[in-house]
């Protein structure tokens, strides 16, 4: 044998591109979501070593069986009126999700996202914050918002329809928030940012001695930037009162979240290899979501350090509504979903209980709905994008400089002799 013969290679190399397993007209195996049953992962001591929790990374911490019934040592105790409060979250999440996709279709805001099927991760996540503590949020945690007394629909829809109440002046997309007050800080259409700016803020408060923590978002596409991985650096090396949201609603967009690194491993894993104390959870069970939520920031507030959970739900509708999923995926992938319908769940749950009733449903869902409409109706008072009740060219150049700077005032003026209206 000669030198060349001895490093001949012996297979022609090939990359790995990972695929669904469904596809339009054919359904989706979900055996890759690999479940733990209900009640059956542990529930660590909450000054656990972040390294005691590498297991976790790779289970799914769930408490509702099949049959409503809540087992095991991640059981949180909340009485019946907390659960109810998370149910009228979720459903009120639903029904304002669902006349705003109808607004959008009716041209009177020009774009719209629903969290439909993922309501319970930031119903239940808001139940474990404290007054003070800081969301940084993507664009499909309004749940979080509409979990709250103190934030009225009417504010919400104004934005939506960058009318002349609207607090952002249009000058965010549509369902880009920013409401301080509520702990929602402004979203950035720039995804991965939320996690940098939230282990940043939670630096700061640390370095001032608050008490505040925050709360970081992030969906499974958006793990692959770099931003996710910085994060997670300054988090692990100040121990930053954190806690680290990963949404795995299986997609982004029409990619599969195993395209984003989901396939051979967890998104939480990628927490306990940076000495980060991580969990994967039902994200479709509102008593998992509260329980991991509440031992993450008790977590934070102690000083113990910052925790990854992955959620992992499925995202029922459209991205936005500029996507069209019947293009890549089946068209009933999430009736055949393993993790169910949040909603769907927590009601079987309070049923179980007998704290719950159809009658009491069905009540409560024509409540919602007249609250949503009422709202709606008062904000399209204001003006609708159909209507062209929207600021005036002058609003993009006001507020950007205390003065305005000659070159700004030069642009306002030729934006106006083209046809800006005032
Ligand atoms: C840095 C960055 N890259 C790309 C985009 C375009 N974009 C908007 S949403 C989206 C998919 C994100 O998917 P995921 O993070 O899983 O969140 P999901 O929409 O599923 O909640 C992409 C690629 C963006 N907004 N920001
Ligand atoms: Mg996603």
């Amino acid at each position: 044998m000669n030198r060349k013969d001895e490093h001949a290679p012996s297979e022609r190399l090939r990359l790995h591109v990972p695929e669904p397993s469904g596809r339009p007209g054919c359904h989706t195996d979900f055996s890759y979501l690999h479940l733990s049953t209900a009640g059956e992962v542990r529930r660590p001591a909450i000054d656990v070593a972040a390294a005691e929790t590498a297991d976790l990374a790779y289970s799914l911490v769930r408490v509702l069986d099949e049959e409503g019934q809540a087992l095991g040592p991640w059981a949180p105790a909340l009485s019946p009126d907390a659960l109810r409060r998370g149910l009228r979250s979720m459903l009120k999440t639903r029904i304002f999700d669902g006349r705003m996709l109808i607004a959008q279709r009716q041209k009177k805001l020009s774009f719209y996202m629903q969290s439909l099927g993922e309501e319970a991760i930031g119903s239940a996540h808001a139940m474990a914050l404290h007054p003070g503590d800081m969301c940084f949020p993507t664009y499909r945690q309004q749940s979080l918002l509409l979990s709250r007394d103190d934030v009225p629909l009417v504010e919400m829809i104004c934005q939506l329809l960058s009318n002349e109440r609207d607090p952002l002046k249009g000058r965010q997309l549509p369902v880009m928030y920013s409401i301080k007050r509520a702990g929602f800080f402004s979203i950035s259409g720039n995804l991965a940012t939320q996690f940098i700016q939230a282990v940043g803020w939670a630096m700061a408060s640390a370095i001032k001695g608050d008490t505040r923590i925050a709360s970081g978002w992030i969906g499974d596409g958006a793990t692959a930037e770099s931003d996710f991985h910085t994060a997670l650096t300054f988090a692990h090396v100040y121990r930053a009162p954190v806690i680290l949201n990963v949404v795995n609603n299986q997609w982004a967009i029409s990619t599969f979240q195993a395209i984003a690194g989901g396939e051979g491993t967890t998104f939480a894993a990628r927490g306990s290899g940076c000495g980060i104390a991580s969990l994967r959870v039902d994200g479709n069970d509102f008593l998992a979501v509260y329980a991991v939520s509440q031992w993450a920031a008790e977590r934070a507030r102690r000083n113990l350090g910052p925790t990854l959970i992955e959620w992992v739900t499925y995202r029922a509708g459209p991205h936005s509504t500029s996507d069209d999923p019947s293009k890549y995926r089946p068209a009933d992938e999430w009736q055949r979903f393993p993790l169910g319908d949040p909603i769907a769940r927590l009601k079987q749950h309070l049923m179980r209980l007998g704290e719950w009733s159809e009658a009491q449903h069905e009540a409560l869902h024509k409540e919602l709905e007249a609250e949503v409409i009422a709202a709606q109706k008062e904000a399209e008072a204001f003006g609708t994008l159909a209507d062209g009740h929207i600021p005036s060219i002058a609003s993009m150049f006001e507020d950007v400089y205390k003065d305005m700077p000659l070159h700004l005032q030069q642009q306002m003026a030729e934006a106006r002799r083209f046809g800006g209206r005032d």
